[in-house]
């Protein structure tokens, strides 16, 4: 084999280990939460994922930064919830989760989602 192909190759496969690394790790990032946890509406919810204990209350502090009207309501299906998030103002949804899971939000338009991980 030549070596320029081989260069091709390696650098190929570079690629693909590194785009394969760089969603996984976007996917698995997940922060733990006790008690409270602000989260930022700007073009998605950052943090994405939370995690929280079962059988706790946890706050959760949404602020809207994002003036798309998109992201100005957000709706938590699995806790019944649905609330508006006005523009620059902290609105705060108290959860209390009986079962383990995973439970999604989004936005009330279902285009932008987070996720809540119960354990
Ligand atoms: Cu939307």
């Amino acid at each position: 084999m030549e070596l320029d192909k081989l260069i091709v190759i390696i650098f190929s496969l570079a690629g693909v280990i590194f785009t394969f690394w760089f969603f996984l790790m976007k996917k698995d990032k997940e922060v733990n939460v006790e008690n409270e946890v602000d989260i930022k509406v700007s073009g998605g919810y950052s943090p994405e994922v939370i995690s929280i204990p079962k059988g706790k209350t946890t706050k959760i502090n949404f602020l809207r930064t994002d003036p798309t009207e998109c992201l100005s309501e957000v709706v938590l299906g699995d806790f019944k919830i649905k609330k508006e998030l006005p523009l620059n103002q902290k609105v705060t949804i108290e959860i209390t989760p009986q079962k383990v899971g995973e439970f999604g939000y989004s936005c009330g338009m279902n285009m932008y989602h987070g996720k809540i991980v119960v354990k």
